[in-house]
């Protein structure tokens, strides 16, 4: 369950002395790093952990964060500039708790960040916040983006096009929907039958809506069969990511229960992908999520763990780590405290 790190006191800090890297943020807890690099300079837009007091439960109510930072750096082993509060849920107008992992895009000179969280009835659903500056202050949208559902906004431009991916099991509410449509009896699929996939949708013009109903995103194994329920070590559990290398489409999420960061690959946005392998082995922490952006040509995996709280499961950092390929373009495994 989500009241246990795998690691614990001694093992922590065992863990610790071999880390592959370091906090970039220590005066906040902050977790979901999701990086773009807007005018050569590079921005993380996190979740703000806290400690609300909340008792654990598999639904995730302990993860109470209630707004949002924007952090800057000049380059991935620069300093790290904290530019305050950008959002806070007291300022949008429809949700009351829980604002979960968070993402940014840019169009025409504005920039949408789009963001989870609770409504007053418990539903999660996403939302969309504007501004001038990729630091904001982020103006919310009165009502939540239309049709939105679950937690974990990722958006991905191609093309012209931005695609908004998203979804999250358990405590994110996805084995909820069935056809796009909430359903407080429907669960988790057996474990011989397809897995629940994360979904995409096409943005409108403007950035703040849907243009077409959400799709599945499919993820097949080596034979071209969907991943199953019962996979828990490749099947899609949440924090997706899209980036692009070489023309092809790497899709990237969290296992969650099984802790790995993974992805699959596809030759368009839609997919469907064919699972390849793990990018990063568990962290300290039960939660892993990431983003992957380059950098001057070079790739680097944005990601969390809970060190720096020696192992509280809600108080996490954001830490980075350069990313490979080999020359077939599989992403080379990293390993967080050695292998
Ligand atoms: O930060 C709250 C939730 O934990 C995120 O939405 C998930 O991806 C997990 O990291």
């Amino acid at each position: 369950d989500q009241q246990n790190t795998q690691d614990t006191g001694a093992r922590v800090a065992e863990l610790k002395a071999r880390a592959l890297s370091q906090p970039l943020v220590t005066h906040l807890y902050t977790a979901d790093p999701s990086a773009h690099v807007f005018d050569g300079r590079i921005y993380i837009y996190p979740s703000h952990d806290i400690e609300a007091g909340i008792p654990f439960n598999d639904n995730g109510d302990h993860f109470a964060m209630e707004d949002y930072h924007v952090f800057s750096m000049d380059r991935p082993d620069g300093e790290v500039t904290d530019h305050g509060v950008a959002l806070h849920v007291k300022d949008v107008p429809w949700a009351a708790r829980q604002m979960w992992a968070p993402d940014v895009a840019r169009k025409d000179g504005r920039y949408y960040l789009y963001f989870p969280a609770k409504r007053a009835d418990g539903i999660f659903q996403i939302g969309v916040a504007t501004s001038g500056s990729p630091t904001g202050p982020f103006a919310p949208e009165a009502a939540p983006i239309e049709g939105s559902y679950s937690i974990d906004p990722a958006v991905f431009e191609d093309g012209g096009e931005h695609y908004i991916y998203f979804g999250g099991i358990w405590g994110g509410q996805l084995q909820k929907y069935r056809d796009n449509a909430y359903d407080a009896s429907h669960e988790e699929p057996a474990d011989d039958e397809p897995a629940l996939p994360p979904r995409v949708a096409r943005l409108s013009a403007d950035m703040k809506a849907f243009a077409e109903a959400p799709r599945a995103v499919v993820i097949l194994d080596e034979h071209g069969n969907e991943l199953l329920a019962g996979d828990h070590d490749r099947r899609y559990f949440e924090g997706p990511w899209m980036h692009k290398y070489r023309g092809k489409y790497y899709f990237s999420y969290s296992t969650g229960d099984t802790h790995f960061l993974c992805y699959a690959t596809a030759d368009n946005p839609y997919g469907p992908f064919t699972y390849q392998g793990r990018i990063l082995t568990p962290v300290i922490g039960w939660t892993t999520h990431h983003s992957i952006v380059e950098v001057d040509g070079r790739w680097f995996l944005f990601y969390h763990d809970s060190s720096l709280s020696e192992g509280v499961t809600h108080l996490r950092s954001v830490k980075v780590a350069e990313l490979h390929y080999d020359g077939d373009g599989r992403i080379v495994t990293l390993y967080p405290y050695g292998e």
